[in-house]
């Protein structure tokens, strides 16, 4: 079942993108993650929680565990490993290659150290982080063809600083492919500027591994329910449409976001996944409102033709008689 499912959602990603003309986020990439298929999952409930509920939404492609080890239910997202600093850099060292040869999807990309210019997280200096991608990361590239992200630093004031430094400090010996970041906050509009103002700065492509309506300086100013949907609708039309957000990965995917505004959860106390975790997958609800019509495969009907809507419809009609 899951093999002819599969096969069916390839032919018609195949025949929706030639039709649609759509663009890859890079053409380094191995798999196709397109505007609308750039959503990832951070997971870190490991196999308590079913993540098959957020596979036919549309919109999301990835997950990543902070960690080297991906979850043991099959899934067809694409799995990204994560070097997330020296308290894991051992298990990392001992599992990257096994994880690399035998993942399905194939893994295109692995992520650096998390906020290493926080205290409370990987909290490394410069230095200390150059030697350890120098060690742990830059071999990967050419050994398993895959892109490097760059620390992924918060968006408190050192963040940006701090990953000017590294990049300084790399000069010609160590290079990222990607910058990834986090932000916290609850202006859509300054986090859109936040993204514009890291591009200009670096001049690499984005991931946005952990976003959220949060504020973590004034904690008693926090988004409503409506704030959250509104928040999280804006800034994710925007990286749906960016030429330079590569991929993103909203927080909460989890039953207790602990410090975080839990509005921002897409899922229930009990795993279930919510009304924002529909939206943010891209839910075909709105199908029926008329809005966006979003497909199985993480393309839209407007970007399509009316020869691909028919085609596409005949494989639903094919896959419905065979699932
Ligand atoms: C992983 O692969 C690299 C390169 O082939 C090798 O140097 C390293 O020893 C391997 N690690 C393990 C734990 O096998
Ligand atoms: C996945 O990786 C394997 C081994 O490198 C390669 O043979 C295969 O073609 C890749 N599959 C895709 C879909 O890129
Ligand atoms: C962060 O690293 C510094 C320097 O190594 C150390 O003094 C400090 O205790 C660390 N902070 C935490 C919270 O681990
Ligand atoms: C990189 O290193 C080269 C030679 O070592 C040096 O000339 C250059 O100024 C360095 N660039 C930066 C940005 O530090
Ligand atoms: C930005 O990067 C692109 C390639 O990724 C390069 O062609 C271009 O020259 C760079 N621009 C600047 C201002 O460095
Ligand atoms: C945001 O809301 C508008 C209006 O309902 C809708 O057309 C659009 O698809 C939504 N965008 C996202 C990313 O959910
Ligand atoms: C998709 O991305 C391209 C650039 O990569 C952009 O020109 C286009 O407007 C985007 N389309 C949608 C529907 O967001
Ligand atoms: C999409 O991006 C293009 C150029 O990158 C911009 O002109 C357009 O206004 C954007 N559309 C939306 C809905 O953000
Ligand atoms: C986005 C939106 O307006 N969705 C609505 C579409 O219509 C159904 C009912 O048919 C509502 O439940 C959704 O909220």
């Amino acid at each position: 079942m899951d093999f002819i499912r599969f096969v069916f959602v390839s032919i018609m990603i195949t025949i929706l993108s030639v039709e649609s003309g759509a663009i890859p986020a890079s053409s380094m990439n191995k798999r196709a993650v397109t505007n609308s298929s750039k959503a990832g999952l951070g997971w870190p409930n490991a196999d308590s929680v079913d993540i098959k509920q957020y596979q036919n939404l549309g919109k999301i492609s990835w997950y990543y565990t902070w960690s080297v080890w991906p979850i043991q239910q099959k899934t067809n997202f694409e799995f990204v490993p994560m070097l997330w600093g020296p308290k894991t850099v051992k298990e990392f060292q001992e599992k990257i290659n096994t994880t690399l040869q035998n993942a399905t999807p194939n893994i295109t990309a692995v992520l650096g150290m998390n906020e290493p210019e926080q205290p409370g997280q990987s909290n490394m200096t410069v230095t200390e982080a150059v030697d350890m991608w120098k060690a742990n990361m830059e071999p990967l590239r050419p050994q398993y063809n895959v892109r490097l992200g760059s620390p992924v630093v918060s968006s408190g004031p050192a963040g940006k600083i701090w990953i000017g430094d590294f990049l300084k400090a790399c000069n010609t010996s160590c290079s990222v492919d990607f910058i990834a970041l986090h932000w916290y906050g609850t202006d859509a509009n300054a986090f859109i500027a936040y993204l514009w103002d890291f591009y200009y700065a670096f001049n690499k492509t984005i991931w946005v591994t952990e976003w959220a309506c949060h504020d973590f300086v004034n904690l008693k100013n926090q988004c409503s329910e409506t704030q959250v949907i509104d928040f999280l609708n804006k800034t994710q039309s925007f990286m749906d449409n960016s030429t330079f957000v590569e991929r993103y990965a909203w927080y909460g995917a989890m039953e207790d976001t602990t410090d975080v505004n839990g509005y921002n959860a897409i899922m229930d106390k009990k795993g279930k996944i919510n009304s924002l975790g529909l939206q943010y997958g891209g839910d075909a609800t709105s199908i029926k409102n008329g809005t966006s019509v979003s497909l199985s495969s993480g393309l839209t009907i407007g970007d399509v033709s009316p020869l691909t809507v028919m085609l596409f419809t005949g494989f639903i009609s094919l896959s419905l008689v065979f699932l």
